[in-house]
């Protein structure tokens, strides 16, 4: 079975599918001016005028305030960031704007070199494991070294440092934490899915206390170990490896949404790729019915290569992370902090982001007819804190019945 979306052929291909014309380019610093493709949309005042990420200021983190994403910042108020594990070809986590939002097995941390600190296991795991070379080493290896690290920019996408005064600010930045799971690789056979391998994985993220999974991938044929392994922490009740799933739809026309998407159980998410044009990507496969969200898809810059670089990218991959941030730094408000997934899911995502009347515009197939309900966090926003989302109808909304 193939991992699709993580080579960086495969990578670029979905990226080629999106919904306005673009230019994939990396850049090394981050030069503060408009990027290509950003420059589609005004550079209009920000959400927080207080963050000082200068892409936030150069107009071309458009994806933050289309999700409302200045809400889910409020790091004086957090109790607790909520961990998501990020599946993909591994991380350089000596990225700048990645460096401090790790998820950090504590033990680890604090215990030697050498040693199975708190006997999980894993030997200093100390952000998370290589499934694939067996190391506590998550960054990437092999053609990855060379090539565009698709979980480098996932894991921005899910939690870039904001207020450190470079690069980007993700939505999830104050609120989620991310682990990083190295599922594949770039080279030969480690570009497909292991089931046993993966099924390792879901127990390692799940017990070390993972409460998000982001899936910025699919594959189409499974296995019953891993179906078993999906059930227990996606719709078992009363599991206690209970997690939300966040699941990509792919944007390549491919004619089913694809594992873990096409799961019908209760904590599966999945992400519906949006254009800036407030579009579903055209060639997004029909997903099946559930908890359904649009959540932006192109133009979006995200981490490159560490220190520094960054990249300007499009693709249902992008949907995917930026959900997964998103729902973190909602579930990590003192308002919701203490639900359990299927509390958060029922009272939140399902009672109102799923409610909302803010929508895509209307699609031309189905089953996205009448569009789908776009992701943001206007949940949180109260008399004093709001967003230019939450605030503005949009045309298509009011046509909405
Ligand atoms: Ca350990
Ligand atoms: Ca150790
Ligand atoms: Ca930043």
């Amino acid at each position: 079975m193939q991992w699709r979306g993580y080579s960086a052929r495969l990578c670029l291909a979905i990226l080629g599918s999106a919904t306005a014309p673009v230019v994939a380019q990396e850049t090394s610093g981050f030069p503060c001016q408009p990027l290509v493709c950003s420059t589609l949309l005004p550079a209009t005042p920000v959400d927080d005028p207080k963050t000082n990420d200068c892409a936030y200021h150069a107009g071309n983190l458009w994806w933050v305030d289309y999700v409302a994403g200045s809400l889910a910042w409020s790091a004086h108020e957090r109790a607790k960031p909520v961990t998501v594990a990020v599946f993909d070809d591994g991380a350089w986590i000596d990225h700048e704007d990645l460096r401090n939002k790790l998820w950090t097995n504590e033990a680890e941390a604090h215990g030697q070199a050498g040693v199975d600190d708190d006997g999980n296991g894993y030997v200093d795991d100390l952000h998370g494991w290589d499934f694939v070379d067996n190391s506590p080493d998550v960054s990437p290896k092999g053609a990855c070294r060379d090539r565009v690290s698709h979980g480098t920019l996932m894991a921005s996408l899910v939690a870039a440092e904001r207020n450190n005064h470079v690069g980007i600010a993700a939505p999830g930045s104050d609120g989620a934490r991310v682990m990083i799971v190295r599922m594949v690789g770039c080279d030969g056979d480690t570009t497909k899915v292991d089931p046993a391998r993966l099924v390792r994985a879901l127990e390692y993220a799940t017990r070390m206390g993972a409460r998000i999974l982001s899936f910025s991938a699919h594959w189409s044929v499974t296995t019953p170990e891993l179906d078993a392994a999906f059930r227990e922490i996606a719709d078992r009740p009363g599991s206690p490896v209970a997690a939300i799933v966040v699941a990509s739809v792919p944007n390549k026309g491919e004619p089913v949404a694809g594992y873990p998407a096409a799961y019908d159980f209760r904590r599966i998410v999945r992400a519906i790729p949006i254009g800036n044009d407030d579009e579903i990507s055209p060639g997004t496969s029909p997903a099946p019915p559930g908890l359904n969200l649009g959540s932006p898809s192109a133009c979006v810059i995200g981490a490159g290569r560490p220190p520094a670089q960054y990249r300007l990218e499009q693709g249902s991959s992008n949907s995917t992370a930026i959900l997964a941030g998103l729902l973190a730094g909602i579930w990590s408000s003192p308002r919701y902090a203490k639900f359990s997934p299927d509390e958060f899911l029922a009272g939140v995502v399902e009672g109102r982001m799923s409610k909302t009347a803010r929508h895509s515009k209307p699609g031309s197939r189905p089953p996205y007819l009448e569009g789908v309900p776009l992701a943001d966090a206007c949940v949180l926003a109260t008399e004093h804190r709001s967003a230019s989302v939450c605030r503005q109808p949009e045309a298509h909304r009011e046509a909405r019945p």
